[in-house]
């Protein structure tokens, strides 16, 4: 009798062993699961990485056999999309993926290639006025372009006292000092008295802080917000981009004739309507560049992966090739 009640208890165990093994295997299983498309991911995310570094890679190789005199928006590293052999359009690396270096131009087309940054006023470097002017042709009121450029120049140059002499901005309330010093990237505007998120959208595309040691604006490649920063009129600016398209009208083609020296600039200035730049830009126009910025998405073929890298570069040390001076992975 006992021995039969013995049994009746270790068969009921015994299943509820099994039962709790098997709840616990299929939790295990679940999770082995997650796991794996986990990894998955994880391997599609990094494939996508080095993709898009390879653009990097070829950008740059390409943007070292640049012409070292002119450079206008026909060269290879800026506008290339030829059908027959794109330098980067969608190039596919072995059965992994492709990536895509390109940046939007004029906001409707898209230009397969690298951006130079002499096309942009430079905030480290260029005159407070050049600035000023710029935030007035994007439409900034408040607060006044004349005070918000002369906060931005407090903030990069060295002195704590203003040209005529009266104090630079004062940053206690804000909790941080003011910097006295260069600006390392774009964001540090944000930083500036006056100026708002929505100032920064507007000027963003328009600026850059590289170089830090000269100030120079390739008017081959500048937009018309920066050409009208540099000094020009709305109507000048319009008319050195008609004149440097070309015949067709369009940028980036075969006929367009790009600024090559002081000379043509000047003559181009000197014919009607005349037009004579403010003093403290006479320097500022340039007809080559040197610095470069690159934006290269890489996409695996499943589509599952895709990262987009930027990077700025700068001009050769010592003959080696362009040293990254900017590092952006998402
Ligand atoms: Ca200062
Ligand atoms: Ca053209």
């Amino acid at each position: 009798m006992n021995s039969r009640r013995d049994k009746g208890t270790i068969l009921i165990i015994t299943l509820w062993i099994l039962a709790i093994l098997a709840i616990l295997s299929v939790g295990v299983a679940g999770r082995m699961g997650l796991e794996l498309k986990l990894t998955g991911l994880y391997r599609d995310n990094m494939t996508a990485l080095y993709l898009a570094k390879a653009g990097i890679e070829r950008a740059i190789a390409i943007v070292g056999t640049r012409d070292k005199n002119v450079n206008s928006l026909t060269d290879d590293w800026t506008n290339n999309n030829e059908d027959a052999a794109p330098l980067f359009k969608e190039i596919v690396v072995s059965n992994l993926g492709a990536f895509t270096v390109s940046y939007p131009f004029e906001e409707e087309k898209i230009f397969y290639g690298v951006q130079d940054e002499e096309r942009r006023i430079n905030i480290n470097t260029m005159p407070k006025e050049a600035i000023e002017r710029l935030l007035r042709y994007l439409e900034v009121t408040e607060p006044d372009p004349a005070i918000l450029a002369a906060s931005i120049e407090d903030w990069r140059d060295e002195g704590a006292t203003r040209e005529d002499g009266s104090p630079e901005d004062d940053y206690s309330a804000e909790g941080y000092p003011r910097k006295d010093n260069f600006f390392d990237v774009g964001e540090e505007l944000l930083l500036v008295k006056g100026m708002t998120p929505e100032i920064f959208n507007k000027i963003k595309d328009c600026t850059t802080v590289y170089p830090k040691t000269s100030a120079k604006l390739n008017v081959n490649t500048a937009s018309l917000p920066a050409l009208y920063a540099l000094g020009l009129s709305v109507d000048k600016s319009q008319d050195l981009i008609a004149t440097r398209a070309g015949d067709d009208g369009i940028e980036g083609t075969d006929d367009d004739k790009p600024f090559t020296d002081p000379t043509a600039f000047q003559l181009f200035l000197s014919s009607e309507p005349k037009e004579i730049l403010p003093d403290k830009s006479a320097g500022l126009p340039d007809f080559k560049s040197s610095y470069f910025r690159i934006v290269s998405y890489g996409e695996t073929n499943n589509k599952r992966g895709h990262k987009t890298v930027t990077c700025v570069i700068g001009p050769p040390e010592a003959e080696q090739k362009d040293q990254v001076l900017f590092w952006d992975e998402r």
